[in-house]
């Protein structure tokens, strides 16, 4: 299908300065001739527009709640609009409370459209924290719990339907920092999670295969791709780095294990942080692995 980037140059959920500049850093790194080189239809539908970051303290258990409902909210319209027309929405963070927003827009298109929906969510965290257990206030840390209806009004009903997916429809892949807390939550919930010790013990091809089986066929297949997932000696380049990520090799076959599905639907690339990075390293080696997730592998295959 086409594809649809667009930036969103925020770091308000963050708790380290620089995701903001994320989209360029990706542009910069050429997601958008390297898809086009792939015959992918794809433009560049330019940046979603926002507050500044305050940089202010927690308050209430939230950093910045104001700043990033209204990023959110930018970027559940940028989105459905790019859904509407048919397009494949590609988001390009901007830290990862901008996937409420995302996976909102999503979420609405499928439900009007009666198709299933998927959530792959690649990352080192599980991202379910809540105001009263974060040990941050960083919203960041909540997109996962905000969009199964766990969260403040004003992020939960960002789509208009609480809550926006159920934690069934979710699959979380590379997790190997979790909150006290915030463990207990996921347990709770029975969050699907594939994490770095399942990983270890059966290998990434199984652990792939058990996180994708049983899609229906017509499954919108949604990814959002936290840059942290990766091992930080390949991506140095993000706010939250936890030693133990996957490897190059693992990361290739992740995506070509989700391009072979031909269920891709959409797409967030969030935490690429060019203040942390070494020449832009994290944001090209991100641009190497969207490459596979549309198809392109080292053999033919076919
Ligand atoms: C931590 C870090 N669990 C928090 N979360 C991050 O602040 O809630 N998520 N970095 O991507
Ligand atoms: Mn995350
Ligand atoms: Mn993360
Ligand atoms: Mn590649």
């Amino acid at each position: 299908p086409p594809v649809s980037i667009f930036g969103v140059p925020t770091d308000v959920g963050a708790g380290t300065r620089g995701a903001s500049m994320g989209p360029e850093a990706l542009r910069v790194a050429g997601l958008g001739e390297a898809l086009a080189a792939r015959g992918v239809d794809v433009v560049d539908a330019g940046d979603v527009v926002g507050p500044k970051n305050p940089w202010r303290g927690p308050q209430a258990g939230y950093r910045h709640l104001d700043e990033v409902v209204a990023w959110n909210r930018g970027v559940f319209e940028a989105s459905s609009g790019i859904l509407g027309e048919g397009r494949m929405p590609v988001m390009l963070g901007g830290d990862h409370c901008l996937a409420i927003g995302s996976i909102a827009a999503v979420a609405d298109h499928c439900r009007r459209a009666g198709r299933a929906l998927r959530v792959l969510w690649l990352d080192a965290h599980t991202d379910f924290n809540t105001s009263t257990i974060t040990p941050s206030g960083n919203v960041h840390g909540m997109p996962v719990a905000c969009l199964c209806g766990i969260g403040p009004e004003a992020l939960t009903g960002i789509g208009g339907h609480v809550p926006a997916i159920v934690p069934a429809q979710v699959r979380q892949l590379g997790i190997r920092s979790v909150d006290q807390d915030e463990k207990r939550l996921v347990k709770e919930h029975r969050l699907d999670i594939y994490d770095m010790r399942y990983i270890d013990e059966v290998g990434m091809k199984r652990a792939m295969e058990q996180a994708l089986q049983d899609l229906a066929p017509d499954t919108h297949l949604h990814v959002s791709f936290d840059v942290d997932i990766l091992d930080p000696t390949i991506a140095p380049g993000t706010g939250t780095p936890i030693p133990g990520g996957v490897n190059y090799r693992e990361a290739q076959l992740i995506m070509e294990m989700i391009a072979d599905t031909g269920l891709l639907g959409s797409l967030d690339i969030v935490e690429v942080n060019p203040a942390l990075d070494a020449r832009n390293a994290t944001a090209e080696l991100a641009v190497d692995l969207v490459e596979s997730l549309f198809g392109k592998s080292t053999l033919m295959r076919d």
